[in-house]
């Protein structure tokens, strides 16, 4: 893409930092999980992290972002508070949706995270709503919608597309190809190598990224951006990249083949981000070691505020719930 946005330290500095805070998010929910701390089901990202933090941190702050039931690493980016969500997956008074959804009902419209979303292929409509109140009011804001492969072939995209296109909305469309739906692999629901593509039957622009790469992603969502700024309509941009642990935190993944069993064979995002930022943005390995303890400290700190969390007082029982 044309334009890219050049990286400086500062935002270096603050895309490790976010890499870490999602990773380190979801590695301790993953443990938090087996220890039975957190009900219901949990879909962690690991793997997934450059596309979350990448394309976050290339929003405004006042832009919206929608999600999806994969979505703790979204909504970290997009600011949302790590004690709160720790609190929603905890089951806690506290938390998000007051313990009362999980990990797929975390929303901070402060920040605006318009929601994590259960419903596959929903994000694509939400962010499209989003985006014609920012055009109406012309507020210059733009949205985001997060969604995998699965939701590609799903009519409420695929709406959403069209009519993002005939009203130019304001809006990026952000596919992270993590190449299983459930336990279905691409080839069986995706009939082309690039989904890219789809964008030019609509009659706007598609990017294919590698998403493992946080840099690539940061620069396609800086370009799509400001194409946006000057009215250009909607953006598909497709993030090529791999998710590390089970559809479902917990899933025995028996539909993987041996080589993607093999962990030497992952690219990991954090990584090679971190070998960018030495070699190409002069940042030091203390710098680096700064950002990650922030990082450990934030997450230390959301996990012992949630479960230090007494459980939600009966009286609150049916608050919220229509009589
Ligand atoms: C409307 C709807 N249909 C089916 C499901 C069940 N379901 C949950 S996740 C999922 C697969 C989604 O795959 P993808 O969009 O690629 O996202 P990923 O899980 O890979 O992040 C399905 C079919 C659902 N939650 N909502």
């Amino acid at each position: 893409m044309s334009g890219s946005a050049k990286l400086c330290k500062h935002k270096a500095i603050e895309i490790h930092q976010k890499l870490w805070e999602v990773r380190l998010f979801e590695l301790r929910a993953a443990e938090l999980y087996r220890e039975g701390h957190l009900p219901g089901f949990i879909h962690l990202s690991l793997g997934q992290e450059a596309c979350a933090v990448g394309a976050c941190l290339a929003l405004e702050e006042k832009d919206f972002i929608t999600s999806t039931h994969r979505g703790h690493g979204h909504c970290l980016a997009k600011g949302a508070d790590p004690r709160f969500m720790m609190a929603e997956l905890a089951g806690k008074h506290e938390g998000y949706s007051k313990g009362r959804g999980g990990s797929m009902h975390i929303a901070d419209v402060s920040k605006g995270v318009l929601g994590a979303n259960g419903i596959v292929g929903q994000s694509a409509p939400l962010a499209c709503g989003a985006a014609l109140t920012a055009q109406v009011k012309n507020t210059g804001q733009a949205a985001l919608a997060f969604f995998g492969e699965g939701a590609s072939g799903s009519g409420p995209v695929h709406e959403a597309m069209n009519i993002a296109a005939i009203w130019k909305l304001p809006v990026i469309f952000f596919c992270e190809v993590n190449r299983y739906a459930e336990l279905s692999p691409y080839s069986v629901h995706v009939p082309i190598e690039r989904l890219s593509e789809r964008s030019k039957s609509y009659g706007f622009d598609g990017f294919t990224v590698d998403g493992s790469n946080v840099k690539a992603v940061y620069n396609a969502v800086s370009s799509a951006r400001q194409k946006i700024r000057s009215g250009g309509g909607p953006v598909l941009i497709e993030a090529k990249t791999h998710r590390w642990h089970g559809h479902y935190e917990g899933d025995p993944m028996h539909y993987l083949d041996d080589k993607d069993r093999d962990s030497s064979q992952r690219m990991d995002p954090v990584v090679m981000f971190e070998a960018a930022c030495a070699l190409e943005l002069g940042i030091n390995t203390e710098e680096l070691s700064k950002s990650k303890e922030n990082a450990i400290t934030l997450i230390d700190d959301a996990v012992s505020f949630a479960l230090g969390l007494g459980a939600a007082p009966t009286s609150v029982i049916s608050e919220d719930v229509y009589a």
